[in-house]
């Protein structure tokens, strides 16, 4: 029987439970049908002392968040957004590399979706574009219920069915329009597989994460304007990601900024 409107499956919550067993991050796990965001759910649990590791994904989310008060826009079904909470036993003084550790474990997943390596790259500091067009958005968002008790909650969206006329920007793009697998379930269980075993790779504090990044991310040997938090901008060349996690342009590290890849040198 056909339903009244074209909504993609639901999550295959057995299959997601069973994929995330031996990982562990997401545990608890928390699935729902619908809410507003994933992240808005899971800071105010983080606040009431959830565990390290908890993950809280859902069907549709309606009001997702990005930075600066914008939106992360996903028709019913089209999409997966996942947050997990972390408590790292890391100096905060490194916890701006949250975004950017994301960031490699969704490029990582986006493909073993299927999308090939050479397409996959990462803009600083927080997109994962295919073909130069935004796949996914990361959140990363602290979370201080008071003394040192601070956590992250990292926020990852992926647009996966959406058709052309769905995306929310023109600039955007989708797993089903890339030619990868539109398999939500699976994607979920190897993005927080592929933020496990980065993670563990940054907690290690190597250099090997910082590598890894600087190899993939696009922005990097490009002209750039940058937006910073203040409104003013800062044109140049993006010539490094360092140590901090903060792009450095010209000879300016920054720390928050968007970007924009005017071209490559
Ligand atoms: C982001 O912000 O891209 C962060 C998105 C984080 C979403 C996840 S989903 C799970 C968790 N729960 C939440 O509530 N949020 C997180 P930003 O860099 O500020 O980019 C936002 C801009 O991206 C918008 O202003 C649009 O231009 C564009 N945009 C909105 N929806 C998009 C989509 N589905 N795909 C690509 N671009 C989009």
């Amino acid at each position: 029987m056909s339903t009244s409107t074209d909504v993609p499956p639901l999550l295959d919550e057995p299959r997601l439970r069973a994929g995330l067993a031996s990982l562990s991050l997401g545990s608890p796990l928390v699935v729902t049908r619908r809410t507003a965001s994933t992240n808005a759910d899971l800071s105010r649990e983080a606040e009431r002392g959830a565990p390290h590791g908890t993950v809280h994904t859902t069907n549709h989310q309606t009001a997702g968040r990005g930075r600066l008060s914008r939106a992360f826009e996903q028709p019913d079904g089209s999409g997966i957004a996942v947050s997990t909470l972390l408590r790292p036993e890391v100096d905060l003084s490194r916890w701006g590399w949250l975004p950017l550790v994301a960031g490699l474990a969704t490029r990582e997943a986006i493909i073993l979706a299927g999308v090939d390596s050479n397409r996959v790259g990462l803009k600083w500091p927080n997109d994962v574009l295919v073909d130069e067009r935004k796949i996914s958005g990361i959140l990363v968002e602290a979370v201080n219920p008071g003394g040192d008790d601070w956590a992250a909650v990292v926020g990852i969206g992926v647009n996966v069915s959406l058709a052309d006329h769905e995306l929310p920007v023109a600039t955007a793009t989708s797993l089903g329009l890339v030619g990868g697998s539109t398999d939500r379930t699976r994607l979920i269980i190897d993005l927080v597989g592929a933020l496990e075993r980065n993670l563990l790779t940054w907690h290690a504090g190597s250099s090997v994460v910082r590598d890894a990044y600087r190899a993939v991310c696009d922005t990097i040997g490009r002209d750039v304007t940058v937006t910073l938090p203040d409104g003013s901008t800062l044109d140049g060349t993006a010539t490094d990601v360092d140590g901090e996690g903060q792009l450095v342009v010209g000879r300016t590290p920054v720390a928050a900024g968007d970007v924009i890849h005017v071209r490559r040198r």
